[in-house]
């Protein structure tokens, strides 16, 4: 077994444990101090340069950023399942859901954590929090549109759900994910129930060597 993913109870990390279960591909769970000490030290810093959550090895190779993450163990481990034959039509909504998780509905969600539970309070910015507010809302109204009339943004359950998925939970987190959003909550509900998403978030992560 090499697949090794750096984890921390409720990040990034969840996504990676997910679709490992979800594609029975062997991975081991090592849970990292999460506590700014440990992001900068040099240890952490060398498999992570900006200090965050997840890093992974697979052997000797290491990498950050958890969508490439997904999509490095998908082309690796996946054999063609999770996600759509490349070039397609499919794979073009695949990629843009995808994208869209992490790069667009995360982000402005990333800066309510940051300006509501994670900068010292004497660097927190209530705008920031109001505007990411604002931006994420926005988002899962597009999210609503996409979901509406199918199970998953791209009908099969694919690894743009895992994706989606991980930006949906901090959504809930940072109570923007309610009942104006009838759809992705129906939606959520659908990606809570699933094996890989209970053990991946559950206080057993750590425990769990999906081999
Ligand atoms: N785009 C990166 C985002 C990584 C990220 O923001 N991780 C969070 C935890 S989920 C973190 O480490 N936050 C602490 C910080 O930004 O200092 C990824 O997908 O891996």
């Amino acid at each position: 077994m090499t697949l090794e993913i750096f984890h921390v109870k409720g990040t990034r990390s969840v996504r990676i444990i997910w679709l490992c279960h979800e594609l029975a591909v062997p991975l081991t769970v090592t849970t990292i101090d999460f506590s700014q000490d440990y992001r900068s030290t040099p240890a952490w810093r060398k498999l992570s340069p900006t200090g965050k959550v997840p890093a992974m090895k697979d052997g000797e190779m290491s990498m950050f950023e958890s969508g490439a993450m997904v999509q490095y163990i998908l082309d690796k481990y996946g054999q063609g399942r999770l996600q759509p034959e490349p070039g397609s039509v499919t794979a073009a909504h695949y990629l843009q859901w995808c994208w869209f998780a992490e790069a667009t509905l995360a982000r402005p969600l990333g800066d309510m954590v940051h300006h509501r539970i994670l900068k010292p309070e004497a660097q927190r910015l209530p705008a920031m929090v109001v505007d990411g507010e604002i931006r994420a809302r926005s988002c899962l109204a597009a999210v609503e549109q996409g979901i509406r009339g199918q199970e998953f943004l791209v009908g099969e359950f694919t690894a743009a759900d895992i994706m989606m998925g991980y930006s949906l939970l901090l959504a809930e987190r940072m109570e923007v994910l309610d009942d104006t959003y009838p759809e992705v909550l129906a939606y959520y509900a659908r990606l809570q129930a699933r094996p890989g998403f209970v053990i991946a978030t559950s206080d057993g992560a750590d425990l769990t060597d999906l081999a």
